[in-house]
């Protein structure tokens, strides 16, 4: 008898919690999951522990494009995008194959230049929206290895020279496909028919490559994919791919346009929600930090790819600026050169990055390793944070010499410009202010830096 009763109390029970399971279950599915890769924070944060502390990285815009180098038919104006915006037949650009030859390419020299700017990795475009490959892939022809005069695996050499001077590597990849058959939309105005393509195809083509660059090449850095804002990609196909990029190399890094959450050339994005580790802001730096790890990618120039005629380069000073407003900020400076198809970088990029290296080996302990200003809108310039100590980057002298830092109360063991740590400067305390003496010229043409080591 009593056997029989708990049966039939416990019958209806289970019903229920089936029910329930399977409830939930469904609503797991519905629910807008974000990778499917679990990670505590403390994972998270070791995996990007190295991209935080670098703070600054060189992007290479490279392929075919620099052989037109932005002309065609008179047209000034293009660059990495001239198959699309000068609207050349795939037929004929793959011409510039036989031409794509720069002998002057020195791997040692590109990461030397980028080591002695202060960058910490180097993103070079594996192949961008054209579809060439600076990589000898064994899924296509079109490669520099196969389709060149070159012959010289181009990724290789570079990923050889990043490992030795410890700069870290990583690859630009472009989801978007101008070349490849399979690949689709097509572009409106091309004559290549879009029967018979299979854009699933293209995707294992595209899986297929991404594995070569994180089996081939050593430790990856990041993933940087990009292009994928057209009709066929979409939220699933982009978390397929984080997942199977970091099933190859575990702790690599990949930017969110892996998906489809990013928000125009703001690069923002909701990282509970969209696959990817990282923010890409493009061309812009955000008013305030965004709460997310991010970086701002930025051309010295117009262009990405290389431009003969584009001379609009922005000053030293200015980008100097930029790279501790962007660290202000919490984010990373990804700082773009667009080299020449002779192989070298722009003579404007190496004097720019020569000034910036020179900055940075004065100046960047206040750079690496730091953290978002502690104080908002200070009037003269921007603000950052390591461990026990606070740096003040001043764009704009004070005239009266007096620096005031609104909301600084924290007292101070030692105070002195980074260029000169053995002289101490004096600060006084107003109300919920700080003020400091400085002397009276600027001691830096570009951002000079104040060190206040706080008191324990
Ligand atoms: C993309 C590329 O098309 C470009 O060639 C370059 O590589 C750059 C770093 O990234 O540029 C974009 C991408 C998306 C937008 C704008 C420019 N957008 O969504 O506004």
């Amino acid at each position: 008898m009593k056997k029989h009763s708990s049966l039939k109390t416990i019958l209806p029970l289970l019903f229920l919690m089936i029910l329930v399971l399977g409830l939930m279950m469904c609503a797991n599915q519905n629910e807008e999951s974000s990778q499917s890769i679990i990670e505590t924070q403390d994972q998270h944060d070791k995996r990007m522990s190295w991209w935080r502390e670098a703070r600054f990285g060189m992007f290479i815009h490279w392929g075919l494009y620099a052989i037109p180098a932005g002309e065609w038919n008179g047209e000034t104006d293009h660059a990495e995008w001239i198959l699309t915006t000068a609207q050349i037949p795939v037929k004929e650009y793959e011409k510039f194959t036989e031409k794509f030859n720069p002998t002057q390419f020195n791997a040692e020299e590109w990461v030397q230049t980028a080591k002695n700017a202060g960058m910490k990795y180097m993103v070079i475009t594996s192949k961008h929206h054209d579809g060439f490959c600076l990589f000898d892939s064994e899924l296509t022809e079109y490669d520099v290895v196969d389709a060149t005069p070159f012959g010289r695996d181009i990724l290789k050499e570079l990923s050889n020279e990043c490992h030795q001077q410890g700069i870290k590597m990583c690859f630009y990849h472009s989801i978007m496909d101008w070349h490849h058959p399979d690949y689709l939309p097509r572009r409106k105005w091309e004559s290549r028919p879009a029967e018979g393509a299979d854009f699933d195809r293209y995707v294992q083509y595209m899986k297929g490559q991404v594995k070569e660059l994180v089996s081939n090449y050593g430790e990856i850095g990041v993933l940087w994919f990009d292009g994928e804002w057209e009709n066929t990609w979409n939220r699933d196909r982009g978390t397929d791919l984080y997942d199977y990029v970091r099933s190859l190399q575990p702790s690599i890094i990949i930017n969110n346009r892996v998906g489809k959450g990013r928000e125009g050339m703001a690069g923002t994005y909701d990282p509970e929600t969209s696959v990817g580790d990282f923010g890409t802001p493009e061309q812009e730096i955000p008013d305030t930090g965004l709460g997310y790890n991010w970086e701002t990618c930025m051309t010295m120039n117009d262009h990405w790819g290389y431009n003969k005629h584009d001379d609009n380069w922005k000053s030293e000073k200015e980008l100097i600026q930029k790279l501790v407003d962007i660290v202000s900020k919490g984010g990373n400076f990804l700082l773009n050169v667009g080299p020449t198809a002779e192989g070298l970088f722009p003579e404007p990029c190496v004097k720019r990055l020569r000034a910036m290296g020179k900055w940075m080996d004065v100046n960047e302990e206040s750079i690496y390793g730091t953290t978002a200003s502690l104080f908002s809108d200070l009037k003269w310039g921007r603000s950052t944070t390591k461990a026990e100590k606070i740096f003040l980057h001043v764009f704009e002298w004070p005239k009266n010499r007096i620096l005031g830092v609104p909301g600084f109360t924290y007292e101070v063991e030692s105070i002195y410009l980074l260029e000169d740590p053995e002289t101490q400067l004096n600060i006084n305390y107003s109300e919920n202010r700080a003020e400091i003496e400085l002397p009276e010229q600027a001691t830096d043409p570009y951002v000079s830096v104040i060190a206040l080591e706080l008191k324990k």
